[in-house]
């Protein structure tokens, strides 16, 4: 930036503006919440479209509308009259002009507060895509990136009586962001989950971990405990309907403990929730975790030592009305129909879904595969892209290791196995293992096309291979399936993660007309006779996909912007033919 001239404007001329912004990263911030008493700050925002960036290019969060003499400054801006937004919500559905928009939206909020007694104070804003530059009382707090995982600002120290915050959200696709550009789903934009402020004590538990110790025979429970502004003491934790009661040493700010307990486990007809308590001085946290055991032997998934074949269905979040910001009730249906269908999975395509999915799949009974947005083609050699990535797998698992439904991370969809992509996915598989040895991993992967087979250097750093195969629809050839499954030994379980056809809702015809449900049908009937006489790796299905969702990729007449694989229509309200097809399918597996 040349700034030597006595012309030179700032706010105009300064095309570097966006780096600063970059200088503070907010990651890896999760803290352990999910019973903890929060205070709402979600409901009316104020917001304008920002299209050209001027509230970060000339600082309009400073407020200063006043020169430095104190005489009256202009601004274009008014934060208080501005038109108010629901926030938690998805723009594109809240106004006709932001359907399509992708940019920057500006949203503000004043609130007050008071002190109650607590040291320290944290936002959390549960999802805001993509990147969200955060503002508090004029001070930058810092920037966000991902659009799909929580992040936590303390802002102790600059709260007053009064407060505003301003909070920069930029939904624009990008080569290098995770998801990049392209991408077969909709691009919604805004705050889609709660915004909260938490009252915390000044040393207090950052993060709860709790689970079976793996091959313990059930018998052995691991919880480890890490303090957030003390290094040592101990934490006490209980589980009175276990009667468990025991002492947790905390040095260099971490504890583990392992103990003796024989719960009940919590498995998919039972799913058996405990309440647990941690104290550690000041800090109280509640937590309601089922204790399982997931693992693979050979060829097979084990949920706490007995086979299980997953039968599952892909699901985005999404809703006709919300978008993205997917309500509890309609997470609720969602699980309901899945259970409808015989399914005892489900893969939560293709980013972190809310932590209510989770909570909720676990008193339902659910398997869930969770996953981050590493979907085709990323910018793989690039180093902030994998940083991105790594982050928001780090805040996933942070936020949802204690839920007993979620057992494979997956690190992504569909990437050509290029050596970049292996260094890129490899390094997340381990991170992913590294955070979490209670749990599986996993890749969707493609098949081999010149050798018709699974064949993909990514697999042998994953517990579970995943194979994305659309036999019958983008590769016409049936008989080709066959030799996939005739020429591959993985030696591990694999999981059909994808299969499907498109299918225009009611649209009828002969099972050789596209887009008709009866040609969807007959995609389904070979697919399910060759699983019947599929190989004995195969250990799951997540057909695509549960209902119809929003893709500006599909112009065809019976698409009109939607992907049309869904089993259901977009609103949930008509089953297709193939739907009963699956179902009937699962119901010949539930006893097996
Ligand atoms: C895939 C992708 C999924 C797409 C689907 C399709 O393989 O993983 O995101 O939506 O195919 O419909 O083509």
């Amino acid at each position: 930036m040349d700034t030597k001239t006595g012309n030179f404007q700032e706010g105009i001329h300064f095309a570097g503006f966006e780096a600063q912004y970059r200088e503070k990263l907010i990651m890896d911030t999760v803290i352990t919440d999910y019973k903890r008493v929060k205070e709402s700050l979600s409901g009316s925002w104020n917001y304008a479209v920002d299209q050209y960036d001027t509230c970060l290019r000339a600082k309009w969060y400073e407020e200063n509308y006043e020169n430095d003499a104190g005489m009256p400054y202009p601004m274009d801006f008014s934060f208080d009259t501005w038109d108010t937004i629901k926030v938690p919500s998805v723009w594109n559905l809240q106004e006709e002009m932001l359907k399509l928009y992708e940019g920057t939206i500006v949203y503000t909020k004043t609130f007050k507060y008071t002190n109650h007694g607590e040291s320290r104070v944290f936002i959390k804003i549960g999802a805001s895509n993509y990147q969200t530059v955060v503002f508090v009382n004029k001070q930058f707090m810092g920037t966000h990136l991902g659009g799909d995982t929580p992040f936590f600002v303390e802002v102790t120290d600059v709260l007053e009586k009064d407060n505003r915050i301003v909070l920069a959200v930029n939904n624009t696709r990008r080569r290098t962001n995770v998801p990049c550009e392209n991408t077969d789903w909709f691009n919604y934009g805004g705050i889609h989950r709660d915004v909260e402020i938490m009252r915390l004590p000044k040393a207090f538990i950052q993060n709860f971990k709790i689970a079976l110790v793996p091959n313990s025979d059930f018998k052995k429970i691991k919880a480890a405990v890490y303090i957030n502004g003390a290094t040592n003491g101990t934490a006490k934790l209980h589980i009175s309907e276990l009667g468990v009661s025991t002492d947790i040493k905390i040095e260099g700010g971490k504890g583990i403990v392992i103990f003796d307990a024989a719960p009940m486990l919590w498995d998919v007809d039972n799913p058996k929730l405990y309440d647990i308590e941690v104290i550690f001085e000041d800090d109280m946290l509640k937590e309601r975790v089922g204790f399982r055991e997931i693992k693979t032997e050979g060829e097979n998934i084990l949920l706490n030592g007995n086979k299980i074949f997953l039968r599952g269905i892909c699901t985005h979040e999404e809703s006709v009305e919300n978008g993205r910001a997917i309500t509890e009730a309609e997470i609720r249906q969602n699980f309901m129909l899945a259970k409808e269908m015989n399914c005892n999975f489900m893969r939560l395509a293709h980013y972190p879904h809310t932590e209510k999915a989770a909570q909720i799949a676990d008193e339902t009974g659910i398997l869930l595969w969770e996953e981050i947005p590493v979907y085709w083609a990323i910018e793989f050699n690039h180093e902030p892209t994998y940083r991105d990535a790594e982050n928001q797998l780090i805040e996933l698992i942070s936020r949802d290791y204690n839920r007993a439904s979620v057992i494979i991370w997956s690190v992504g969809n569909e990437n050509a196995d290029t050596d970049d992509r292996l260094v890129f996915m490899s390094n997340l598989a381990k991170k992913a293992k590294a955070m979490d040895d209670t749990r599986l991993t996993s890749a969707a992967c493609l098949v081999d096309h010149f050798e018709y087979k699974i064949k993909d250097r990514l697999c042998e750093f994953v517990d579970v291979i995943g194979i994305n195969e659309y036999y019958g629809w983008y590769v016409p050839d049936f008989s080709k399936l066959m030799r996939v499954f005739k020429n591959s030994d993985p030696q591990k379980p694999v999981i059909i993660s994808e299969f499907g056809a498109c299918a225009m809702p009611k649209l009828r015809g002969t099972k050789d007309d596209m887009f008709t449900e009866d040609k969807q049908l007959h995609v389904f009937e070979q697919q399910i006779d060759a699983f019947k006489n599929g190989p004995s790796y195969l250990s799951g299905l997540s057909p695509w996909i549960f209902y119809d969702f929003r893709c500006p990729r599909r112009t065809h007449m019976h698409q009109k912007y939607y992907n049309r694989k869904g089993l259901l229509s977009p609103d949930k309200s008509h089953k297709k033919l193939a739907y009963y097809a699956m179902k009937e399918y699962y119901a010949s597996l539930v006893s097996k």
